[in-house]
């Protein structure tokens, strides 16, 4: 099954996406996500330079052997861009070897352990009326657990709180990136955060009852000590997780939090490898493992961290916004069916542009996703339809205190 031809799609139907395609001689085709959010073309280049015309020829079900000559045959070891090319060459050749095999690509990751991915979706308002309107939107699509995102009282923008309400139609997802010259600039203030976080959990228990499973998202804004006394302040509301606390380049940082509060924690979104969790999973320090398939070097890196995290309890809670790819959702599913340390995926759905390209083929029901049932992962890929959607530079916020320091977003 020899490579012999490679090529890095870019395009924007909604949002960009960095997409490799891995064509075999005998006429198999593969796919992996490689995009990096609002680094998106730095990813196609260390693709396009480097990694691509290493590939021609080679055999495309060496998939271990591959990994281990981009990773360690680069000498410049991990970081965000290395690690999503590497995903990417991965994630196709998976895709590849369960085409060959004529299977879906769970049946080849062991077989189900479950049905289906139970998912999580973003519910979020700038006020409690809108909050509760897009709660109950939710719900009544089929959702069976929710993130809460909301506003803080005289700020006008938040990390994870859409632009637009609940009715407004299909692009009620929370997206970040803009296509503007300079990243747009918010504003944040952790004191007021901390004081009115609280107060919307306790009447969302009201409202909504015990039962509902809810997350919440930090976004790297807290100190060890702040992060220790919000989930403390949380307990009281039961979450499903407290996610990205503090930024955890330092993990010894999450001893300090774990020391004063049960509220469950889940970090990990821009992590890149295993290294990266090796003493939040070694001392238990968190509960869930949040990288993707895209940003943590593929399936067979994935799963590697998955499998380490299972000896200490530790479960999936998979990144699923919109930055990652059909193809790289797609890909998660396959590993959620499959590990039997599954806890939770996260699922904002793609615009109709976006499944127009990639025409994924899970489903959505009940609350939870299930994998496309033909060989690989489920994607294919619409040249027609992307040709569409030329790439459009967009930019991640900034994010200041009202000082005017630039601060985590
Ligand atoms: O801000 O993926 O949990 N989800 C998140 C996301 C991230 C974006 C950044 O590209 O934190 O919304
Ligand atoms: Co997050």
């Amino acid at each position: 099954m020899l490579i012999d031809h490679v090529e890095v799609l870019v395009s924007s139907p909604g949002r960009n996406f960095v997409t490799l395609r891995v064509r075999t001689a005998d006429g198999l085709t593969g796919y992996g996500d490689a995009t990096l959010n609002g680094r998106e073309l730095a990813v196609a280049a260390y693709l396009q330079e480097h990694v691509v015309p290493l590939l021609t020829g080679r055999d495309a079900h060496r998939i271990e052997d591959t990994w281990q000559y981009l990773y360690r045959g680069a000498y410049w070891r991990r970081g965000p861009v290395t690690m999503a090319a590497i995903a990417a060459v991965d994630t196709a050749l998976w895709d590849l070897k369960a085409k060959v095999a004529g299977l879906p690509l769970y049946q080849l990751l062991g077989g189900r352990s479950r049905d289906a991915c139970l998912v999580y979706g973003h519910a979020s308002g700038n006020t409690l009326p809108e909050l509760f309107d897009s709660i109950r939107a939710h719900l009544e699509k089929g959702y069976r657990a929710l993130r809460i995102q909301t506003g803080l009282p005289g700020m006008s923008t938040v990390y994870g709180v859409a632009s637009s309400p609940a009715a407004a139609g299909e692009r009620y997802d929370y997206e970040p990136a803009r296509a503007t010259a300079l990243p747009v600039e918010e504003r944040w203030d952790t004191r007021l955060y901390l004081r009115h976080l609280p107060t919307v959990f306790e009447a969302v228990r009201a409202e909504f009852g015990p039962e509902l499973p809810l997350l919440h998202d930090s976004h790297h804004r807290l100190t060890p000590i702040q992060a220790a006394s919000l989930g403390k302040a949380l307990e009281p509301y039961d979450l499903f997780w407290l996610e990205d606390v503090t930024p955890a380049e330092n993990q010894e940082a999450l001893r300090l939090v774990r020391r004063h509060t049960t509220t469950p924690l889940a970090i990990g979104e821009v992590f890149n490898t295993i290294w990266d969790y090796q003493t939040l999973i070694r001392e238990q320090l968190i509960d869930y493992v949040r990288s993707p398939v895209t940003h943590a070097g593929g399936i067979t890196a994935l799963r590697r961290i998955f499998d380490y995290a299972a000896m200490y309890q530790v479960k999936s809670g998979i990144h699923g916004p919109t930055d990652i790819s059909p193809v790289g959702l797609a890909a998660a599913l396959h590993l959620g069916v499959a590990i039997h340390n599954f806890g939770i995926q996260e699922y904002m759905p793609h615009t109709s542009d976006t499944d127009a390209v990639f025409r994924p083929s899970y489903r959505f029901a009940g609350g939870s996703l299930a994998p496309g049932e033909e060989p690989g992962i489920g994607i294919d890929y619409d040249d027609v339809a992307a040709a569409r959607f030329p790439y459009k530079a967009a930019y991640l916020p900034v994010n200041r205190l009202l000082d005017g320091t630039v601060h985590d977003w």
